[in-house]
This record gives C-alpha cells, structure tokens and sequence, in this order.
C-alpha cells in the first residue's frame, strides 16, 4: 500500500521514513517526545512513583493511627523532623494527610487515567496515528513534573506542608503557612494541564477516527475517557478559580473567602465541590471504561447493553455537576436545598446501578478466563458495589449530619473512588502491558498481588464504617484523648496491620512491572485475542502506530463468542472484512 492510502496514512509514511533515516536523539525520543505513547507511558511511570509517594504516607499515618502516642526510635533515626522525640509531630501528621489525598486523587489516580491510559488508548483504539495537537500534549505532560515539584517543596518551607487536606477548606487555608500557596500553585498549573489535555482529547476522538469507526463503534475505554474529558472542560475551571482567588487572598490583600473583611468562607466549599464531585467521576469513570473492556475481552462475551453503558457515563457526566451540595449538607444550608441536593445524588445512583447490573449481566455465563486483569476488574465491580452503597446512606442529608467527617465517609470514597479506581488501574496496567512494553507481566505474580491487594483493601477501609459509627471523626491525629469514642483501639490496630500489607503487596507489582519491561517473555500482537485496534498493531506499536494503512473498522468492538460465526472462531476483531472472517481461525489474527 504505498501510495494509495488516504493522505494522512502517507504522511505518517513519510514522518516514519524520516523517521528511519534520521534517528531522533535519545531525548527528543524518550524525555520530549510528541508520541502519544511514550507521553502515555511517561504518565503512567511519574503517577506510580507518586503513588509510592502517597503510599508511603498512608503508611506513616496508620503508624500513628494504630498506636497514638507510642515512640518509634527507629523511624526517628530515620526522619528526625517527623517524629521529634521519638513521637509522630502532630504538624507532620496533617501535612502527610493533605499530601496523601493530594498526591492520591491528583498526581495518581487522574494522571494514571486521564493522563496515561488517555493518552495510550485514544489515538491507538480509534485507528489515528497520534493526538490532535502532539506538541500541546507533550507540554501537558511537562507541566506535570512542574506541579509535583511546587507540592513536594511546601515540605521544605516554614510550616512544612499545609494541614487542610486536599480540600483546602477556609479559614484554615487562609491562615496556613506558606506551604499552603505552593500547594495553591501547584494544583493550578495541573488543572491546566489537565485542560490542554482534555482539548487534546475531545479533538482527537470527534475528528481523528479512521474509516469505519463511528461514534457506536467506539470501544468504551474511548467513550469513557471522552465523557471524561467533557466533565474536565466544565470542572477544572472552577478549582482553578477558586485557586487563583484564594492566592489573591493569601498574599494580594483581598478577602474573597474571609469574613474579616466581607469575604464568604462557604463560597470556597461551593467552587470547590462544583469541581470536587465532578472530579470523583473523573477518576471513576475511566476505571469503568476499562473494566468494561476487560471484562468482555477476558470473558470472552460482548459487553452487555453497550449503547446502556454509553448513555450511563453520559448521564453520569451531566448529574454530575448537579450534586456538589452533598459534601455541605452540614455547613448550614437550608434544608429546602439539601432536599434538592439529595434526590439529585439519589439520581446519580440510577446510571451507577445501570452500569453495575450490565458488568454482572457481562460476567454471568461468561467464559471467564481468570487472569490478574480480570481479576481486578471483577474487584472493581465488587468495591464499587460496596462503596456506592455507602453512599447511598450518605446521601440521606439526616443521615449524613451525623456521618459527616466521620471515618465512614473516609470508608466511603476509599472504596469508590480510591480502591475502585486503584482496581481500574491494575486492571488496565495487566491488561495493555503487553501493548505497552512488548513484553507480558508474569501472571501468578499478578494473581498473588490481586488476592492480597483485594483482602488488604477489605481489612482496611471496611472497619472504618465501624469507626464512623461509633464517631471517630476523620483527620484526627489523636483519638486516644476522646472518651466518647469508647474503645476503638482493636479496630485501629487491624485497620493498621491490614494497611501494611496492603502496602507491601504493591511491592511484588513494582517487581512485576519493573522486571517483566525488561526481562518479561516477548509479546505477540494480540495475546488476549482482543478485538480493539490496538491489537492490530505491533508490540509495542511504532512511532506512528500502524505499520502499514490505518486499519479500516467493519464493527462494534465486542464481537466476542459470536453466534453465526464460522465453526473455531471465538472473537471477530475490528479491522477485520467479512471474507477475511472464515479464514482468520481460532486464535482471529490478521489475515494477510
Ligand atoms: C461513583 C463514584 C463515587 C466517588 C468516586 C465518590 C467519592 C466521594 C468522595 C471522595 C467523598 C468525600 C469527600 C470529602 O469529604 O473529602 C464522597 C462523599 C460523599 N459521597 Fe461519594 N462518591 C461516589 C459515589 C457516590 C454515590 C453513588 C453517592 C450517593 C448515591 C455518593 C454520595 C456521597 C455523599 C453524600 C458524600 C458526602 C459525605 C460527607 O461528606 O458527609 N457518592 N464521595
Ligand atoms: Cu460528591
């Protein structure tokens, strides 16, 4: 196909012969590069590492949690600033718990999937050759490094990092130390990367499809991350403005937020939620695009109610900015307000079950093959059964005056948005590694990781709705100096002991990962015997991603057992024609 095809299949052929002649330098290729999937993999990489980061500082706050008061020399030795005299520094403690949710909601779970699996799947499952605009994507990513830095250094100052969780509520972040500006600093300069971003995406996925794939043949990974995109373009704005406003009131004399000088503390919670729900769903609903790809590709089923699914995240999206009252009921609004506020949460329930019933209906009488991506999505499906429950009561606003920062809200959205998009995560790593790196991760590994992640996630975040129970409220350095709480200190040291292992099970996945890049057994182009277009291309595909044409879509995505298929054909993948389909075999590859 030399000269036939469309005219961007011939300038990728012409950016790839470049290409050969001229090898780029290791950092236009690897460090500044505009492809979208070292961008992807680039993402993916830095949101691990910070989730090591964040991880890392759950565990030290589970030290003190488990035992208050008790004296860990050799952790001193080892940070003296954070445990002086031997005893956690209470400062330190609610700086590791605003850099915890920080680095969690931020720097991983969105970056991972707005950032990684965005950038690796879009160009590569709709048949392009990259993003719109590679140069704005490479400049999104680099803004990244930008904002972690900004956060990390609030350690390093006077004050160390602010103490105001990632929701940053006023006063107290107008009265924080300087750590709270470049905390201010960084999530806006990542909020507008995130934007650049979005753009990138929305214009890939209207306009750069190739022939055949319409907008019902999307994979729904595609869909998902699209929907994604559009709550981002409405919800980003708000976080940035009331970013922008709080750093005016912290170092430029105005009072936007302080009532000492006329300001509205609850308006900080209004912008805040207005992009915080929305937020919540864009970490979920890419986990939800991905399970829905793994759970038909592993379980050898097509999805089930596809056009369903699709007007569920829609739905999603739009309810989405309609429930941000959620989060205030206790902040004094009128009980009129909160009425509103909660049949609209309770609407947003509809779409969530909807989605949950077709997984079901997808898994029941598959043919399930038990890998360590199936795996996690099916342990997707289960917390995010649990955690939408939760939330269910939560949105009673009666209920929730008394549940209010308590540990079962923490319970809550570690289940949902936490662990439900940590499963998300795992699911695609296990799933598109072999895309990614040509190589395949070890599966036992992956089998054990799964159980022991999957058991830790329970020991850990179900006791908390105990704890909130009983009013253990959260954010709390020390809960052994309140009576009322009663004896809450079993349930603290399991949650504790359950931490840890769920932290040290992340460390087989890190050898997993880090060994199978280079040392894993060699992947072919399709090992799942998937039918999306990224498994059409090589392992890992080249710069420009297709090796020859652009493929060419004849279907829907999930023709997987189909019913009047030849005798031996299991799945029907994209790119294939009709005539091709009898001669493609058992295992459906190209037929070339
Ligand atoms: C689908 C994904 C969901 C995610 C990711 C999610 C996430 C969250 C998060 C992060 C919080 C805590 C915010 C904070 O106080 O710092 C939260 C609180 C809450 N969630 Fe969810 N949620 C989800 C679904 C739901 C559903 C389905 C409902 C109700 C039907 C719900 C109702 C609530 C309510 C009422 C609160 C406020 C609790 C309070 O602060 O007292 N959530 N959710
Ligand atoms: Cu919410």
């Amino acid at each position: 196909m030399a000269h036939g095809g469309t005219p961007a299949a011939v300038a990728g052929h012409a950016t790839e012969a470049a290409h050969h002649h001229a090898p780029q330098s290791f950092w236009r290729r690897y460090v500044f590069s505009t492809d979208h999937k070292i961008i992807a993999i680039q993402y993916l990489l830095t949101s691990l590492i910070m989730a090591a980061v964040g991880g890392f500082l759950a565990m030290l706050m589970r030290v003190q949690l488990g035992w208050p008061g008790k004296e860990w020399p050799l952790l001193e030795a080892i940070m003296p600033n954070a445990f002086k005299g031997g005893q956690m520094d209470p400062d330190f403690y609610y700086g590791a718990v605003t850099m915890h949710g920080t680095i969690m909601v931020f720097f991983f779970l969105t970056t991972a999937l707005s950032g990684g699996f965005a950038n690796f799947l879009i160009p590569l499952q709709i048949g392009a050759r990259d993003m719109a605009f590679p140069v704005l994507n490479m400049l999104s990513f680099w803004a990244f490094p930008v904002s972690i830095a900004f956060a990390l250094a609030s350690f390093f100052v006077q004050g160390g990092a602010p103490g105001t969780g990632w929701t940053a509520y006023v006063p107290l972040s107008e009265r924080e130390t300087a750590g709270q500006t470049l905390w201010l600093i960084s999530v806006f300069i990542l909020m507008l990367a995130f934007l650049a971003g979005g753009i990138n995406y929305i214009t890939t996925t209207l306009n750069m499809r190739t022939k055949g794939m319409s907008m019902s043949r999307l994979p729904l990974t595609v869909w998902a991350l699209f929907a994604t995109a559009l709550i981002g373009l409405f919800a980003f704005p708000a976080l940035m403005a009331a970013c922008l406003m709080l750093i005016f009131d912290r170092v430029g004399g105005t009072h936007f937020f302080d009532p000492a000088g006329g300001g509205d503390p609850i308006l900080w919670q209004h912008l805040f939620w207005f992009f915080g729900h929305p937020e919540v769903y864009i970490v979920i609903l890419p986990a939800m695009g991905i399970v829905s790809e793994v759970l038909a590709a592993h379980g050898r089923k097509p999805v089930f109610g596809y056009k369903y699914m699709v007007g569920s995240m829609l739905t999603i999206a739009g309810l989405s900015f309609l429930v941000w009252g959620h989060h205030m009921f206790s902040s004094g609004m009128s009980p009129t307000l909160g009425s509103i506020f909660m049949v609209t949460t309770l609407a947003i329930a509809i779409p969530s079950a909807i989605k949950t019933f077709n997984w079901l209906a997808t898994i029941y009488r598959s043919k399930m093959r038990f890998t360590a991506a199936s795996l996690y999505a099916i342990g997707f499906v289960s917390l995010f059964i649990t955690g939408g429950l939760t939330g269910i009561i939560l949105g009673n606003p009666s209920v929730d005056l008394y549940f209010h920062d308590t540990y079962f809200v923490v319970g809550h959205f570690h289940f949902i948005m936490g662990a439900a998009a940590l499963f998300g995560v795992f699911a695609g790593i296990y799933h598109w590694f072999p895309k990614m790196f040509g190589r395949m991760m070890n599966e036992r590994l992956g089998k054990i990781h799964f159980w022991l992640t999957f058991l830790g996630i329970y020991g850990t975040f179900f006791p908390m709705h105990f704890l909130g129970t009983a009013g253990m409220p959260r954010r709390i350095y020390n809960w052994d100096a309140y009576q009322f709480l009663g004896d809450v200190a079993t349930l603290n040291h399991v949650i504790s002991i359950s931490a840890f292992v769920l932290g040290a099970a992340q460390l087989i996945f890190a050898y997993n990962l880090f060994y199978s890049m280079f040392r894993g057994p060699k992947a072919e182009r399709n090992p799942w015997q998937a039918n999306t277009l990224e498994w059409w291309a090589p392992s890992p595909p080249p710069h420009g991603n297709w090796d020859e044409a652009e493929p060419v879509v004849y279907r829907w995505p999930y023709e997987y057992s189909p019913k009047d298929a030849p005798e031996g054909v299991d799945h029907i993948p994209q790119w294939l024609p009709e005539p091709a389909m009898a001669v493609a075999g058992r295992d459906g590859q190209r037929a070339r």
